[in-house]
């Protein structure tokens, strides 16, 4: 029997829960009904040299697959995918699928992350405060032209695919704006995807795992 184990946060502060990147992991296997296990690591653990060997920036999530070791979650959603019929049969659109993988990850995330930052992180330094306006801008634009290409699909790559698992999770670190609810093409994306039973599934899994670890809880 094929062994399947995420190792993510063992807790993480009630903002940033439902947006941890274990997630797009979860909702992919749950997607292709593949069971897995869950192992989690404080945060001293994840600095060790041991988790190192597995995540070398020691961040989660990490995965284990019987021998195969993957860290990043867009690399462990691809393998899963491309393992497990998440993207599209037909050749040409399942390398569409694949470049919108990419661009959920390498176009849309990094002003998503800038904001994050300054939202979340710092956000009173004067130049944070004068910077913010201009990367929501970039993040509007971006959501517009990826609007652009949901006008006639219901998913990124015409079916749902890998793609959607990939950008819903990255659109998720916007919940505490209204940056997302604003584009109603976008808005009913979301809407659609997160009302998958798979993403529900995943949710669920991730929220009720911190749930277990919440600090008053710790022995
Ligand atoms: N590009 C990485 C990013 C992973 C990432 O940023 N994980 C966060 C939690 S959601 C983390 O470990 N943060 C702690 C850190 O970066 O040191 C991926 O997608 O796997």
């Amino acid at each position: 029997m094929t062994n399947r184990e995420i190792t993510t946060l063992k807790w993480a502060p009630p903002i940033f829960q439902g947006q941890v990147r274990d997630l797009g992991v979860r909702w992919a296997l749950e997607e292709a009904g593949l069971s897995y296990r869950e192992r989690f690591v404080t945060d001293a653990e994840r600095h060790s040299p041991e988790y190192r060997l597995r995540q070398p920036f020691g961040q989660i999530p990490a995965y284990r697959e019987d021998d195969v070791e993957l860290f990043e979650s867009g690399a462990i959603v691809q393998f899963i995918a491309e393992r497990h019929g998440l993207l599209p049969a037909n050749p040409p659109a399942h390398e569409r699928a694949r470049a919108w993988m990419f661009a959920a990850l390498n176009s849309v995330d990094p002003p998503i992350i800038e904001l994050g930052a300054i939202d979340h992180f710092a956000g009173s330094l004067p130049w944070e405060i004068e910077r913010r306006p201009a990367v929501v801008t970039s993040i509007l634009e971006r959501l517009e032209l990826v609007a652009a290409q949901l006008e006639k699909h219901d998913y990124l790559a015409g079916e749902f695919s890998a793609a959607d698992i990939l950008m819903i999770t990255v659109l998720r670190a916007l919940r505490h704006t209204d940056l997302v609810s604003r584009n109603p093409v976008m808005r009913d994306y979301r809407d659609r995807c997160e009302a998958r039973p798979a993403f529900q599934r995943a949710l669920a899994a991730q929220l009720a795992a911190f749930a277990r670890h919440a600090p008053d809880k710790a022995a």
